[in-house]
């Protein structure tokens, strides 16, 4: 499929993280008018925020879609709840499933439903290593600059393969 190449953060510390990250790969990959064109190696962190809860697994999913951005994150919100996401509990606090979406093409969005690139970005190394891991090696952040550089900046310190 032709279309937006698109960037996914999948995140979990609750109920079987590597399995919710897991099915929520596959759950992805079979959306309609969605392409999985490839997908990093699972990494294991302590929490950003509130310490008191576990580590979380979190992974980068790059996609091509013809979905317009509100539909493609539509979509990745009810994958979230068919998962089990609840989404009273206290910010920051601990989830079955996240996923965020993290770029859209070349885009810049700034909606009250959406902000992309992902607001948190540049500071998340659990996000931008497994980014780095299967973008272009010449990626640019809209607004923020080449990955590389943010990369550079993120020491991987904490972060655990799988
Ligand atoms: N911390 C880590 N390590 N991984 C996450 O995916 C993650 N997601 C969050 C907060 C609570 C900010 N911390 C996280 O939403």
């Amino acid at each position: 499929m032709s279309g937006i190449r698109a960037y996914i953060g999948l995140g979990s510390n609750l109920g079987d993280p590597v399995a919710q990250v897991k099915r929520a790969r596959a759950a992805i990959a079979v959306l309609s008018g969605v392409e999985e064109v490839a997908f990093s190696s699972l990494y294991r962190s302590r929490p950003l925020g509130p310490q008191d809860q576990p580590d979380y697994v979190n992974a980068v999913m790059a996609v091509d879609t013809g979905l317009p951005a509100p539909e493609l994150l539509a979509a990745l919100q009810a994958i979230e709840t068919a998962q089990g996401r609840v989404r009273e509990g206290e910010r920051w606090g601990p989830r079955t499933l996240d996923l965020d979406l993290l770029l859209y093409g070349r885009a810049c969005i700034r909606t009250s439903e959406l902000t992309v690139p992902h607001y948190g970005l540049a500071e998340r190394c659990f996000v931008l290593h497994p980014l780095a891991e299967i973008a272009p090696a010449d990626l640019y952040v809209p607004g923020l600059g080449p990955l590389s550089d943010l990369v550079q900046r993120c020491p991987a310190t904490g972060l655990e393969r799988l």
